[in-house]
């Protein structure tokens, strides 16, 4: 496995260079915190930054599993912030491969010298806020201690993995990997009897590949998923060149859409508002396209039951139309949850997979797995020999991450406390109680539900204009109120509440990891329309903000809002 921890790291901080104290300490180096650095050094400011891997990439670094892609057509998983940047870069395939996009993410970390501030193979093991000082500590696994004035999360939304949850895997003598975390070094499966755990995106990318050198695949499948089309090939040079020929005025477009890509199949209309026939016609459209338009291609797919019900209805026939034994496409087909609410898979081949002789599909709900033994998986119905065992179980996802990194905010709060009923943040960017911490695609923002290129330029620039903006006003501490994130938490649970997602038992709202709280993560009211209220809440005065002069530089005092701030200059 891939090391995720690095502990035995042996440079000292002396060594390694550490600044005792930055301006902005970052925490993680995939696209996010690259973005980060770029834009803080613009503005001036000093930045440092710790990354848990030895190189940047973030999620692209770590998931390196076999057919590891993009579900965001590669045109639109690019950053805007520059022309020249957007010009140069050429992408081979309209879905980019993991190592494509990794090398995609190691130009820009060059192109703009990103890596200098930067120490890898170094996990954050706390971050602790100072009152007296107005400061942030952030310690690490590797003795570090650096101060910061802010201190920016940019730890992804799906980077903790779920460790493997099924007893018996201390005495299994065969080789176990995850998905999540795959090695560097290629993993030799040819030729090998191999079990997948776990039929989410990630299983469903991979179990194709796997199947075709495997000597015998094995899928233990406790959910099944639905999964489209990706219809994946080289990038349209047609498309390509009408994008390109105004492609900043593209990647404005992203911003006034509902998931920060520009739809490409979209009838604006309630699906049950066609006849039937032409309803399917825009299904089989939307099919024959892939990409996720077949959520989209109505506007009410993931909100009126009927509309759902006919999408699933679509989908189901095309995955009996694929799998020869209809016993195993009954198995295949999802059931007893709505189209589209727990996350989509995108896949190349994944059902027609199943009609391979070796290939087995085993329903653990039908004969849950009991045990790993030395030799394989033992279900309560028989034992499977394997030599190697995939998880693909999936991650933490969205608050697992930040409570990974300990953080203690007023009072020495922690944010395990302050969360334990589930996420509360305003915007899904600030906390109430952790001053001057900024969490990019943080929970209760739209995140995971929109295009992470453009979702996380729009948090960038929003947290550097807000602290832009504090400074040359004279304040040095914000901090978001609890009224009004009290409010931004209702405001995302209603919208979650008018459509079907809490419906099902998705990553989501948590209920793939045993005991989390259940409550629906992302806004989901659409990236375009969060934008406006971000947009609405700053023109607003910051309204939900509080600004102060801290008594670490003097004054000291709390303000609400920008007027407030005025008044005190
Ligand atoms: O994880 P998942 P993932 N015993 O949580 C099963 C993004 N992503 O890594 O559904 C047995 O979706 C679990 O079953 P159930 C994308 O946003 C994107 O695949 O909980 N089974 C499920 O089948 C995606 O949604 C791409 O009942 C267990 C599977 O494991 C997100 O990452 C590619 C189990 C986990 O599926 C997560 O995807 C990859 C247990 N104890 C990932 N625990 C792109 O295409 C879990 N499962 C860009």
């Amino acid at each position: 496995m891939a090391n995720r921890d690095n502990a035995g790291a042996s440079a000292t901080p002396a060594e390694r260079k550490m600044p005792p104290m930055v301006d902005v300490m970052v925490i993680g180096a995939g696209f996010a915190g690259l973005y980060a650095h770029y834009k803080f050094r613009e503005i001036k400011f000093t930045t440092f930054g710790f990354e848990a891997a030895p190189e940047i990439g973030g999620t692209w670094f770590w998931n390196r599993y076999p057919g590891a892609r993009c579900d965001v057509e590669s045109l639109d998983y690019t950053y805007s912030f520059s022309p020249e940047l957007l010009d140069e870069w050429r992408w081979s395939e309209r879905f980019a491969t993991q190592p494509e996009i990794l090398r995609y993410a190691n130009h820009v970390a060059d192109r703009f010298e990103l890596r200098r501030e930067i120490a890898f193979d170094t996990r954050v093991t706390s971050a602790t806020y100072d009152e007296a000082a107005n400061q942030w500590t952030i310690e690490t696994n590797r003795g570090d201690t650096v101060r910061c004035r802010y201190l920016v999360t940019a730890v992804g939304c799906l980077s903790l993995p779920k460790p493997p949850e099924i007893a018996g895997i201390e005495d299994y003598q065969g080789r176990w990997v995850q998905t999540a975390a795959w090695p560097r070094e290629p993993v030799d499966y040819a030729g090998k009897r191999v079990a997948v755990i776990g039929t989410g995106s990630s299983g469903v990318q991979s179990i194709p590949l796997l199947a075709e050198q495997a000597v015998q695949l094995t899928v233990f499948q406790r959910t099944p998923n639905y999964s489209v089309p990706a219809h994946n090939g080289a990038v349209d040079p047609e498309y390509e060149a009408q994008v390109r020929a105004d492609y900043a005025e593209h990647c404005r477009q992203r911003l006034r859409t509902k998931g920060g890509v520009p739809p490409r199949i979209n009838t604006g209309l309630p699906a049950m508002e066609v006849t039937e026939e032409e309803r399917r016609a825009k299904f089989e459209e939307a099919w024959k396209f892939g990409t996720f338009t077949l959520q989209s291609v109505f506007r009410d797919i993931t909100s009126n039951p009927e509309a759902n019900a006919a999408v699933a209805a679509f989908v189901h026939g095309k995955i009996r139309g694929v799998v020869k034994n209809p016993a195993i496409a009954e198995k295949l087909i999802p059931k007893g949850y709505p189209f589209g609410t727990k996350r989509l898979c995108l896949d190349t081949g994944y059902y027609a997979t199943f009609n391979r002789d070796n290939v087995e599909l085993v329903d653990i709900r039908a004969t849950p797995i009991e045990r790993i033994t030395r030799t394989g998986i033992k279900t309560n119905e028989r034992e499977y020999p394997v030599d190697l065992i995939v998880f693909a179980t999936g991650f933490d996802a969205m608050t697992g991450p930040l409570l990974a990194l300990n953080i203690r905010g007023v009072g020495g709060k922690s944010l395990n406390d302050a969360w334990k009923d589930g996420p509360f943040s305003y915007l899904g960017l600030t906390i109430a109680g952790f001053p001057n911490l900024f969490t990019i695609n943080g929970p209760s923002s739209p995140s995971v539900l929109a295009n992470m290129l453009p979702a996380i330029e729009h948090h960038v620039d929003w947290i550097v204009d807000c602290i832009s903006h504090m400074e040359s006003n004279g304040f040095d501490r914000v901090e978001a109120d609890e009224d009004a994130q009290n409010a931004w938490a209702n405001e995302v649970a209603e919208i979650a509440a008018e459509t079907l997602y809490p419906q099902s038992n998705s990553w989501y709202i948590g209920a793939n990891v045993p005991g989390k709280p259940r409550v629906f993560m992302a806004y989901i009211g659409g990236f375009d329309r969060y934008i406006d209220r971000c947009d609405e809440i700053v023109g607003n005065n910051y309204a939900g903000f509080s600004f102060s002069v801290s008594g670490a530089n003097g004054a000291g005092g709390l303000t609400d809002g920008f007027e407030a701030m005025q008044e005190q200059q």
